[in-house]
């Protein structure tokens, strides 16, 4: 199978599920709607809910299952790039290319339509034509703590957190890995977890996605920094970088190994993380 067409195939699927879990622009307050959707729709690669379908498709899940989860964890990461282009934490003037969502809005709408994915993303985690039964139903119920957890602060806000006290000091690198683990992986390992577990995994194929996540996780933040030349990158240099991005495909790729032939797809993904260049 030929990744980058797998890769397409499931944003599609993914925005689809998206288009129809976000307000129509046409619905009062209109601007606020509009913002919610300019920023979700301006071109994200859908990393995250590629993760969660596809650890539910290595334990065998039904994919429907673990849709509203992957729409969630897509919501919740647009809500962190609208307020983390906002001017009071990285004051960026553009995302994805195109201008940020407080640019072609204002402060005001951007603030707010990033409060209103985080809301909906806990709305589409509730929906209910996934669940098939009572199991299915508290796995439900689980899969919104374990996201709340990775994203709010002992996960992604947490990180962010740690990132902001940094910023001008010269910081070493158990500092730099909380980042990493925490301002970026934890929801990548996240969308792997709660794949496999909605999609019914046993807990041993969860716990070893779990892993699977962190390992791809840090990875992806190492890859960005050997980009941008920041962060792990620029704190151990670039070959050591390239280095750990290396051995943390080897790991990610180890635990892979129970899933056999179901385990393919989320090698490629490894490796494209690994090899892509934006
Ligand atoms: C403001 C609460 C709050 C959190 C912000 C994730 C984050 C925390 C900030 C993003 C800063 C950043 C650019 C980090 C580098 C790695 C990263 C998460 C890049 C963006 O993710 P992609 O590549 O983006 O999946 P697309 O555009 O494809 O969705």
């Amino acid at each position: 199978m030929n990744i980058e067409i797998y890769l397409a195939k499931q944003a599609k699927k993914i925005n689809k599920a998206l288009d129809g879990t976000l307000p129509k622009e046409s619905e009062w307050p209109q601007v606020l709607h509009q913002a919610m959707r300019y920023s979700v729709f301006s071109g994200g690669k859908r990393v995250r809910p590629i993760f969660v379908l596809a650890a539910c498709e290595a334990v065998g899940g039904n994919e429907k299952k673990a849709l509203p989860a992957a729409c969630a964890l897509e919501l919740i990461h647009n809500y962190s790039l609208i307020h983390d282009d906002l001017p009071c934490m990285d004051d960026d003037d553009l995302r994805r290319g195109q201008k940020t969502c407080h640019k072609q809005f204002n402060e005001e709408t951007a603030l707010l339509a990033g409060d209103a994915l985080l809301t909906l993303a806990f709305k589409a985690l509730s929906a209910s034509d996934g669940v098939g039964n009572v199991k299915d139903l508290e796995r439900q119920i689980t899969a919104v703590g374990l996201i709340a957890d990775a994203a709010g602060h002992r996960g992604m806000v947490g990180g962010q957190m740690v990132d902001l006290e940094s910023q001008g000091k010269e910081i070493n690198l158990p500092t730099i890995e909380y980042i990493n683990t925490h301002k970026t992986g934890a929801l990548i390992a996240v969308s792997t977890r709660v794949g496999a577990y909605l999609g019914g995994g046993t807990p041993r194929q969860v716990e070893t996605l779990y892993r699977y996540g962190k390992y791809v996780g840090l990875l992806f933040q190492i890859v960005d920094d050997i980009m941008d030349r920041e962060g792990y990158a620029s704190a151990v240099g670039v070959p050591e970088a390239r280095k750990e991005a290396e051995s943390l495909l080897l790991k990610a790729n180890h635990e892979l190994k129970i899933f056999g032939a179901k385990g393919k797809v989320l090698s490629q993904i490894a490796d494209f993380v690994l090899n892509r260049r934006h």
